[in-house]
């Protein structure tokens, strides 16, 4: 603030920052630049925590995930064009995957920009962003940011979350204002996402088609985590006595050892099920469409859906029961509706899955116990499966290909919003963002599992991580490349194929670069003794674990998605 002769003044600077923290939200993740460096080094003054990336899609990541993680939109903070393309990959991300987020970005002078004269990075980034998230706006004049964020946060975290692009053009940081005047036109929005109530016949509904059901099933999905109605999730599966499956990022939402959970018993749920209920699951490709071979046979299936997207219902198949509204309101609504005497499915049903669910875990056990070296899959995660469950308080981070689908299904997950993925793009890239992200909002500490393409999108950020020296611990599964380090290049050519690295890089030695701790671990006895030293000092560490380069599989558990050649196919 400055004093003239007259008044006290404010500026734009002052009234973004001041707004933010009125909504309680004081953290920022970015990248520098003209026109919002001094916005960063005034935010810093003002005592919001403003994180520094190396590249702008990593802080966006960060900020996705911030707002799975606490249901307020995560903030990325971007220079114009170039800048701001770089945080807009991961505002569709946060869109896509239906998690709160706000990317501020600078942007060029609006005259110049809409005549098209060539301004220092000329973008119309506002009709650029549009497509790409639930709703853009831009702040043209300092009295209208109040409102201007105000409605950035309620479109962000209201109805079905998602990202947000706000647009702040150069201009705007240093108009002046009567500071009082400007107080007054901030906004501490009330209730930003209110709680949307089901419809009593359609609580009825449900639970008259539920009552039919012979061979329930319960999908939870990532919104059912993020509602953070866990207390009432578990009751209503508990009550209900139904199997449940979770996706990915809703593993741990009851521990995966929950005796009603069907993970381990997937194909067999997904396949027999008579009456399905999702919640906050999408029948998306990561469930085949609620459709085709896995979900048996045609017409089998009958679906209640719970989701605060209405036009989510029908969007792959007929959805029998739609219930709309939040989902801690709408399972609170189910689980009232239900009797206390509410019957136990039928047990051929669940003695089946029990069944299954033993088979299975009995034909993993003993690999997952081996020492092999160079090691495999199960013998690497096997050590960090038992790493998670003596620390079931350590957020997961974890993509790749076989990397992600091997420990998706090997390591389970005992608390709520522990495992973070690729979500619904299977994204490669999310590591050390989410990392940060995850570390920065819980301050608990972080292992990222990661594959060694994978690893390398946002490899650089681990100087972020040692900067900020955050507990973070990455594992790389070195392989030597994208599924496997063994194709070879057909033509005899000096170049390698498309999916090779250099072989046995040192991945650790980065880390060690900017300070941190780096191991280069050949067995799973290595890999459990230097997660756990990293876990107990809170030292960033990266671990380069060297598996196996013939152990992996193309894309993982997806190859079916790869289109085939049959011309001159060798
Ligand atoms: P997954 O990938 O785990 O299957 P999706 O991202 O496909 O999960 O689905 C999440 C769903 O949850 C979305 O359809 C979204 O609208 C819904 N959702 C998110 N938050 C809530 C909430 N608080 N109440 C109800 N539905 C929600
Ligand atoms: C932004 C395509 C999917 S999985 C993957 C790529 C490049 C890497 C797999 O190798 P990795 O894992 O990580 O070493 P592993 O254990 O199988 O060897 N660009 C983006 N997203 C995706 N999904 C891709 C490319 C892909
Ligand atoms: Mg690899």
């Amino acid at each position: 603030m400055a004093d003239t002769a007259e008044e006290t003044l404010t500026d734009g600077f002052h009234l973004i920052i001041d707004a933010l923290k009125l909504n309680d939200l004081n953290t920022i993740y970015g990248v520098p630049g003209i026109p919002i460096t001094d916005f960063g080094r005034i935010a810093q003054a003002e005592g919001i925590r403003v994180l520094s990336f190396r590249h702008e899609q990593h802080a966006g990541y960060a900020a996705a995930i911030a707002g799975y993680l606490t249901k307020k939109p995560g903030i990325c903070l971007t220079v114009s064009a170039p800048g701001f393309l770089n945080g807009l990959t991961a505002l569709a991300h946060a869109t896509t995957n239906c998690f709160p987020m706000i990317l501020m970005s600078g942007s060029s002078e609006r005259e110049i920009v809409d005549l098209q004269q060539g301004d220092y990075e000329e973008m119309d980034q506002l009709a650029i962003a549009k497509p790409l998230c639930k709703a853009a706006f831009r702040v043209l004049h300092a009295e209208d940011i109040g409102i201007a964020i105000a409605r950035a946060i309620r479109a962000a975290v209201s109805g079905r979350p998602g990202g947000v692009y706000l647009d702040l053009p150069a201009k705007l940081f240093g108009q002046v204002m009567n500071a009082d005047a400007g107080a007054k036109s901030l906004v501490k929005v009330i209730d930003p996402a209110p709680r949307q109530l089901p419809a009593a016949e359609a609580v009825s509904r449900a639970i008259d088609l539920l009552k039919t059901a012979k061979r329930p099933l319960i999908i939870l999905g990532k919104g059912a985590a993020y509602a953070q109605a866990d207390a009432e999730i578990t009751a209503f599966v508990e009550k209900s006595g139904i199997p449940y499956l979770p996706m990915s990022m809703a593993k741990g939402l009851l521990p995966d050892t929950h005796p009603q959970s069907a993970g381990p018993a997937r194909s067999l749920v997904l396949e027999e099920a008579d009456v399905v209920v999702m919640i906050g699951a999408r029948l998306n490709w990561l469930l085949s469409h609620g459709k085709g071979k896995s979900w048996g046979e045609p017409g089998s299936k009958q679906f209640i859906q719970i989701d605060i997207e209405p036009r989510e219902m029908d969007s792959n198949v007929e959805i029998k029961a739609p219930v709309v509204g939040d989902i801690g309101s709408c399972v609170s609504a189910l689980l009232e509706a239900m009797a206390d005497d509410w019957p136990t499915p039928p047990s051929d049903w669940t003695d089946a899955i029990n069944a299954k669910k033993e088979t299975n875990l009995a034909r993993m056990a003993p690999k997952l116990q081996n020492n092999n070296v160079p090691m495999d899959y199960h013998g690497a995660l096997g050590a960090l499966r038992t790493i998670i469950k003596q620390r079931p308080e350590v957020i997961l981070v974890n993509e790749g290909a076989n990397t992600l689908d091997f420990a998706r299904s090997i390591i389970d997950m005992y608390q709520p919003r522990k495992r973070l993925d690729v979500g619904t793009w299977g994204v490669m890239g999310i590591g050390m963002g989410q990392a940060i992200g995850a570390a920065v909002e819980t301050g608990k500490p972080v292992l990222a599992i990661e594959g060694d393409s994978a690893f390398g999108f946002s490899g650089m950020e681990i100087e972020t991580i040692c900067r900020y020296n955050l507990p973070v611990c990455v594992v790389v599964f070195n392989n030597n490349g994208i599924y496997r380090g063994t194709d070879v290049n057909p033509t005899g050519g000096s170049d390698v194929a498309p999916t090779v690295f250099v072989k046995d890089s040192r991945y650790d030695k980065m880390m060690e670069a900017f300070g941190g701790v780096g191991v280069y671990a050949t067995s799973p006895d290595d890999v459990a003794r230097a997660v756990n030293d990293a876990l107990d000092s809170g030292k960033p560490t990266l671990i380069n674990a060297v598996i196996d380069e013939n152990a992996g599989t193309e894309s993982g558990r997806i190859g079916n998605l790869n289109p085939q050649s049959v011309v001159g196919k060798k």
